[in-house]
């Protein structure tokens, strides 16, 4: 048996004889038998199967996964020749010496979930984009010719320095994102990514501020704890005594690799589960859990009508607040804003007259008052307790106000830094090197900042846009307050035009622009809409390392398994290209090339390989060996494949807070539930935010909502969670992943009832934004005036601009929180049987690629 960790050259394999089969198959011999007949023996020229290949035939590669979907686990490459015909994942197998391959609690296996497991598919589908192109048609028509590299870099080379000099240093908008982000080299990241560099460095950028996934959670933990590494590692769910899954369905949404199994272990040990969510999920079935359906962004009253129940019946621990929390009572204000409304202030309704009772969230929230009692009892009495605050409620209007009374909640029971408790928030636990690139003072400049949902709001009304209507970050220079004149996009690692909010806004605004660039693998919704396609090489062909996403504490090599398919790149090489045509192009950006790629030559577009490997050697010499007590060496790492780290316990946010009396990382060093940065802001249009944020949790009544009388038109709300079988847009075109679900639009039993829908119908959702079609799931799970459209299907536009595939980004809204949270949770529709069309592929679009070489353009 051959195992190559190298991905070097394939054993030999010993090929099943085809006419060995036919001996052992007795094919050709007593066919006398067939009523005496005598045919001569034919050799078949054909067969219904040929025999697998055996591992033993094969050569052996292991990887990981990629993308931005809730964990990242081990695949395991089984080629033959350059292709790789099967995958497989952790069975410790594959790891040399038997080193890292036990299944343990410390240590468990990082197995791959369906969606890893079709990867194949991916790699290889007729969607994959394997050469340069251009748009002949007009934009989002999908008709693309292929061109040469030469002829698609000189075309964005030259447009990018036109951009620059008509229109300045905000021409060009980066919508780079998270598809790339948890490799260490070749990045895509609004941050930490390699095209912000890029276009730092060449003196053009408009940045995109505000993370889709949760940026009212992280604004909730920088200003609570000071940081968003506020998360246990998962096995630490195995000790607790109550787990409260607010708006988390890990079964579905990954947080982590083996969220489940840990749970499962605490379940083992008799702790009790409860849901706050507005549909029964799969994880409530699987921990038996109690089910509390909410109306959709209400949980900010909820928490507080719970904290209004345990400061009431004196539940707190008020020990732990008063050594650790600061504005949670009069006797834990800051001694500048003394006689400022505290947390216990607002809650008890001492200065606004209103007390948070449980009767007070009942009205808005729809839980009944007995219920948020029961809840709050049991939180408060039974130690430790982990209340698991998710993503999901904070994506909405006021989102940050749900995650920051959470964090109110956690802090005045005293499950913060415990075993078995839960501070999370953002919920980011191991600390890892996470760049291999050279990230230096070019990393992450920018020459305007805007709320990322907001670009095509930006470039339709430029320039008479006021700064916190596209929540400008502001500058330290002359240029602050420069609304960006944005002409350009670049799209890299991110699917942005099918997945941001109010897809019809960003329709009309990108007939605005000049130049839209998009860099990725497969042919996507939004490539349909780029001018020019460059084809990017996945993390199958070309050497990185992997990161793990939030939770676990592991590295895993990612060796360059099979070469580039068709003429593809990876992004590193693409920019480094660019630069150096952009230099021959406009004189300041000297050396451009050199500096961007200083380890690299121009070569590096044709033999990317040893550059790669110093900058990866590099990283684990000079970061992760000294850094994080390290002894194996880099060559070692790369024949094991993984390297995982292993703890004495498990590991717990804020223990050194806790039990050493360490300083939490605010200004304070406490838990800030009052915040005297927000308190100290006057003017909020100068700020990001643009609107007001009160220093304490307070529950706000969002831009729409159940109670808002908008419902009149669109009475259901609507919900887009992420789904099971893809990581957003990634996988909707993957057969095998399609045999096992629809895209469809779950709704109450009664409210279909009354509308005379049923399972397997066709409905239209819709608003004033925007309307698609999908066919309707009806089921008892899910709260009546609710319904759930999962995000990420691509969208398929018809003549009139009906999305036929059931995008819910048709219906979203385009209107951040104050804090950044994108509102895609906000949202009200109204459903009605259709006869519409309903396409649940991609049928015109997915041939886009073969039809493209096919017709002559
Ligand atoms: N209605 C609704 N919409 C939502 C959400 C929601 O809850 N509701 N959630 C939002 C959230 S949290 C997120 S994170 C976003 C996700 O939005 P996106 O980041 O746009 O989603 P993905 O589908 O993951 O797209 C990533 C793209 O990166 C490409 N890619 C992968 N690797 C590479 C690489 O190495 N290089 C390049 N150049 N490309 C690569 C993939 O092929 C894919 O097309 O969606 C948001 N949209
Ligand atoms: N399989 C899979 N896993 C993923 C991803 C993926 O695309 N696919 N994406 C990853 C990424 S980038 C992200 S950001 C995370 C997202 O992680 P989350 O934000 O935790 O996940 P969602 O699936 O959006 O929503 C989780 C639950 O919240 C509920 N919910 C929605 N609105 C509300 C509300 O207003 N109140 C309450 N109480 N509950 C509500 C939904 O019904 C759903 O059951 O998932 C990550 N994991
Ligand atoms: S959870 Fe993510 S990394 Fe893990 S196998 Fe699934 S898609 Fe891949
Ligand atoms: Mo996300």
């Amino acid at each position: 048996m051959k195992i190559d960790f190298d991905g070097g050259t394939p054993a030999a394999p010993a090929e099943p004889g085809r006419r060995d089969f036919l001996k052992v198959m007795g094919v050709g011999a007593g066919l006398a038998g067939l009523g005496g007949l005598v045919v001569a023996p034919k050799e078949a020229s054909a067969f219904a199967y040929e025999p697998y290949y055996t591992d033993d035939q094969l050569t052996t590669v292991v990887t990981s996964c990629a993308h931005n979907c809730g964990s990242r686990h081990m695949l395991v490459a089984h080629k033959k020749g350059d292709v790789i015909v099967r995958l497989s994942s952790d069975d410790g197998r594959y790891q040399k010496g038997g080193f890292f391959g036990k299944d343990t609690t410390d240590e468990p296996q990082l197995r791959a979930c369906l969606r890893g497991r079709s990867y194949r598919s991916r790699l290889y589908s007729p969607e994959r984009l394997l050469y340069p192109m251009m748009r002949v048609g007009k934009r989002g028509e999908g008709k693309f010719k292929r061109v040469s590299w030469d002829e698609a870099l000189d075309f964005v080379a030259q447009k990018m320095v036109e951009l620059k000099k008509t229109y300045g240093p905000t021409a060009i908008l980066d919508q780079s994102y998270a598809g790339a982000s948890y490799g260490v080299l070749h990045k895509s990241d609004q941050i930490e990514g390699l095209l912000g560099r890029f276009l730092g460095m060449f003196g053009c950028r408009t940045n995109s501020w505000s993370v889709p996934s949760y940026q009212g959670t992280t604004f909730s933990s920088r200003i609570t704890f000071g940081t968003i590494e506020d998360g246990n590692e998962d096995d630490a769910y195995a000790h607790s005594k109550l787990i409260i899954m607010w708006g988390w369905n890990p079964a579905y949404t990954f947080h982590g690799g083996n969220t489940f199994y840990y749970m499962r272990m605490a379940k083992q040990r008799g702790c009790k589960f409860v849901l706050v969510d507005p549909q029964y999920t799969d994880s409530a079935a699987a921990y038996d859990a109690w089910w509390i359906p909410i109306r959709p962004n209400t949980d900010a009253a909820m928490l507080a009508g719970m904290a209004h129940v345990i400061f009431s019946e004196n539940l707190h621990d008020q020990k732990f607040i008063d050594r650790f929390v600061l504005g949670m009572d009069a006797g834990t204000m800051p001694a500048d804003y003394r006689d400022a409304e505290s947390f216990k202030d607002y809650i008890m309704g001492t200065r606004d007259g209103t007390p948070k009772t449980a009767e007070w969230a009942e009205a808005i929230c729809g839980v009944a008052a007995g219920d948020i009692r029961k809840l709050a009892r049991l939180y408060a009495t039974t130690k430790p307790a982990a209340l698991k605050a998710s993503w999901a409620p904070g994506r909405a209007a006021y989102g940050e106000q749900y995650n920051r009374m959470a964090a109110a909640v956690q802090a005045m029971t005293g499950n913060i830094g415990k075993l078995g408790g839960c501070a999370e928030g953002v919920g980011k636990a191991w600390h890892s090197e996470s760049i291999a690139y050279p990230y230096d003072e070019y990393a992450n400049v920018w020459f305007g900042s805007i709320k990322s949902d907001r670009w095509a709001h930006c470039v339709l009304n430029y320039p008479n846009v006021r700064r916190e209507e596209v929540g400008l970050w502001p500058r330290e220079d002359e240029t602050d307050g420069q609304i960006p004149n944005i002409r350009g996009i670049f799209w890299q690692g991110s699917d942005w035009f099918n997945q941001l909010t109010n897809i019809n806004k960003e329709i009309q605004a990108i007939e605005k622009l000049d130049l839209v660039v998009c860099l990725d693998s497969t042919i996507t919704p939004s490539g349909i809409w780029a001018d020019v396609l460059l084809p990017v090489a996945t993390h199958f062909e070309r050497h990185d390392v992997a990161l793990p996403w939030y939770k676990g504490h592991y590295y895993i090599h990612r060796p360059k398994v099979i070469q580039p398919l068709g003429e593809s790149r990876s992004d590193f090489q693409i920019f480094t290209e660019l630069a150096y045509r952009l230099e021959a192009l406009d004189p300041t950006v000297k050396d451009f090339g050199k500096r961007y790629n200083p380890r690299a030559t121009r070569d590096y577009f044709h033999n990317p390989d040893p550059v790669d490997e110093a900058y990866l050697a590099a990283w684990w010499n000079g970061k992760v060996r000294p850094h994080q007590g390290v002894t194996m060496s880099w060559e070692e790492f790369k024949r094991h494949g993984v390297y995982k780290f292993t703890f004495k316990r498990p590991l717990v946010a804020f223990r050194d807070q806790i039990v050493k009396g360490e300083p939490f990382e605010t200004g304070s060093g406490k838990i800030e539930i009052f915040s005297p940065y927000l308190a100290g802001i006057d003017d909020w249009t100068k700020t990001q935010y643009g609107y007001p944020i009160p220093a304490i949790p307070k529950w706000i009544e969002p831009f729409e909502s159940l109670n808002s009388p908008l419902t009149k038109d669109y009475p259901f709300h609507l919900i887009s969670p992420h789904p099971r079988w893809r990581t957003h847009s990634i996988f909707h075109n993957i057969p095998w992943l399609r045999e096992t679900y629809d895209q469809e639009l779950t709704i109450n039993a009664a409210d279909a009832r009354r509308l005379g829908i049923q399972t397997g119908d066709t409905v239209e959702v819709w608003n004033g934004r925007g309307k698609c079609v999908v066919p309707a799931y009806v089921t008892e799970r899910c709260l009546p005036g609710v319904v759930v459209l999962f995000e990420g299907a691509w969208m398929d536009l018809d003549e009139k601009g009906v999305d036929r595939a059931g995008n819910p980004d048709f219906l979203t809204l385009d209107e951040p929180s104050p804090a950044g949270a994108f509102a895609y949770n906000t949202a009200l529709v109204n459903v009605q049987k259709t006869d519409l069309a309903h396409r649940p592929g991609w049928d015109q679009l997915a041939t886009a690629r073969s039809s493209v070489f096919r017709r002559d353009y």
